[in-house]
């Protein structure tokens, strides 16, 4: 499937999207054997060894994760590692964050007594909890720490043994692996200690965890995508099979990478009580009822996305024919829901390019949450206003604050004035960074495939920028499904288009400049 015509248009973005962000043709090829020797993870053999003696011993252990598809792909390719050395004693929990906060609590604490565990290891979560660690052992219960999150020092648990490439000490190369990287670097080590392979699947499932943590896409994390690209047709276990069969057919490696999308979608969702987790018994469940809880999972997931959709057809109709700087929304029907204020003003702020508030009433004041992109200072813009504001915070893209009803007016006169002020200097006006130009002719889905050796996109290896030279509105719109703003493109027009090249046929629209008319020389 992978074996297409050399294009050189495709090339030719090819070459120039890597020379922008300095990608070396060694960068795009390198393979799992260039991955570091797991050794070098500090710990590493004190956690293997007791993780081994727990097998020989045949002691009852129990694998700590975490509510995100990072911390349940984690759970779950230890778990399954565990299963194909043919242990039986091991077990998960899946701490809940709508019921206790974040790290090692009471609720886990409890199931550690209650079922006798001796060993925990704790998944992609873990680094901060001192006090757990503490209960766990005064229980007589050790515990291992598997994670990538940052060192807080004065909360270091004092742990059996601590894996994480951020460690002070650690003289893993890479630091930016997801969870389930380190999980997957600890189960290879395991792996080449009791001698037994670790499934192919593990890749693909550390794939889907990275992707939905966010991790920068480059180093190891494309590694590891790039190796299920690769050996595609040796991945399977179970859930794999399972979710393909509900899936479109896979023809290329953007296939494979929707396709990764697609299952951790799917697994964000599923939080319970008491450990539990839809996901987890979904991805263990060989038997029949593997189907009933993909249904249950599909269920709340469009639950959720039917909520969001709401919201955005909403948005749509409030910037349909926006123009202008600084886009501020005051939402005193209460359509948007609270809880998704900043996903909101996140939406408008891609989809206009500008800074973007929307404010809401909320107990008896007014809240707002603010989105801006490079060239503006979201809480530089509240702290201009601070007088009026009951609080205000957050960083310099993302901030919100509350404020009484009787400032509203005021507010919005300052607010105005800030945003006057900032966006006629010069260096407001934002420029887009472009990758590449091009026709629009050489945008073909041949020239696609070339760029897929740039897959996977993520964080530090976005889509490629394309500026499409001398372009119609319409033939655009012909080759091109446009992600977003298609409603504010008028047929007819004639200029120069800047899109993120998004898939085959799927771009999303950063900016139309609309060609000048001819000038008299
Ligand atoms: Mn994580």
């Amino acid at each position: 499937m992978m074996g297409s015509q050399a294009n050189p248009e495709g090339k030719r973005i090819l070459r120039a999207v890597a020379a922008r962000r300095g990608l070396l043709e060694a960068d795009l090829r390198a393979t799992v054997e260039d991955l570091p020797d797991e050794a070098l993870l500090a710990n590493i053999d004190l956690v293997s060894d007791r993780i081994r003696k727990a097998l020989y011993s045949n002691e009852p252990l129990v694998i700590f994760g975490h509510d995100d598809p990072d911390g349940i792909t984690s759970t779950y390719i230890l778990y399954q590692f565990l299963n194909s050395c043919g242990y039986q004693r091991h077990n998960y929990f899946i701490p809940n964050r709508n019921l206790e906060p974040h790290g090692i609590q009471q609720g886990f604490i409890d199931y550690v007594r209650d079922g006798g565990y001796t060993l925990a290891i704790a998944v992609d979560n873990g680094i901060s909890s001192y006090q757990g660690v503490e209960a766990l052992s005064r229980l007589g219960c050790d515990t291992i720490i598997v994670d990538h999150h940052l060192i807080q020092p004065e909360q270091l648990p004092k742990a059996y043994g601590i894996v994480n490439p951020q460690l002070p000490d650690c003289q893993y190369p890479f630091k930016a692996l997801a969870g389930v990287g380190v999980v997957l670097m600890l189960t290879r080590y395991l792996g080449r200690l009791l001698e037994h392979p670790v499934p192919e699947s593990a890749f693909f499932w550390t794939a889907v965890g990275s992707i939905a943590d966010k991790v920068p896409m480059i180093g190891l994390n494309r590694v590891i995508v790039r190796h299920v690209f690769e050996r595609w047709n040796d991945i399977h276990d179970q859930s794999v099979d399972f979710l393909l069969r509900n899936f479109n057919r896979i023809d290329s490696y953007t296939d494979i990478f929707n396709f990764m999308q697609s299952a951790s979608r799917l697994i964000a969702n599923g939080r319970e009580e008491r450990g539990q987790h839809t996901a987890m018994r979904f991805l263990l469940q060989m038997g029949d009822a593997k189907a009933e809880l993909f249904e249950d999972m599909e269920a709340q997931k469009k639950q959720w996305e039917s909520e969001l959709n709401k919201v955005f057809r909403f948005l749509d109709t409030i910037t349909v024919d926006y123009e202008g700087n600084g886009f501020i929304y005051f939402d005193d029907e209460g359509v948007i829901p609270y809880s998704l204020l900043g996903t909101a003003a996140t939406y408008i702020q891609n989809k206009l390019g500008t800074p973007t508030i929307i404010l809401a009433p909320h107990n008896g004041h007014i809240v707002c949450e603010g989105r801006c992109s490079d060239g503006f200072n979201m809480v530089e813009a509240f702290r201009h206003c601070r007088d009026l504001l009951i609080q205000y915070g957050g960083h310099v893209k993302a901030a919100g604050f509350s404020l009484d009803k009787e400032n509203y007016d005021a507010f919005l006169e300052c607010y105005n004035e800030y945003l006057k002020s900032e966006l006629d200097q010069d260096h407001a006006k934002r420029e887009i960074e472009v990758d590449a130009k091009a026709d629009l002719a050489d945008l073909s889905v041949e020239a696609w495939r070339e760029l897929e050796l740039l897959l996977p996109f993520g964080q530090q290896n976005p889509e490629p920028v394309i500026l499409i030279r001398n372009v119609s509105v319409d033939d655009l719109q012909k080759r091109f499904n446009i992600e977003n703003c298609g409603s504010n493109l008028r047929s007819g027009e004639q200029g120069e288009a800047i899109v993120s090249w998004k898939g085959p046929q799927t771009v999303r629209l950063l900016e139309f400049r609309k060609r000048k008319e001819h000038k008299s020389r």
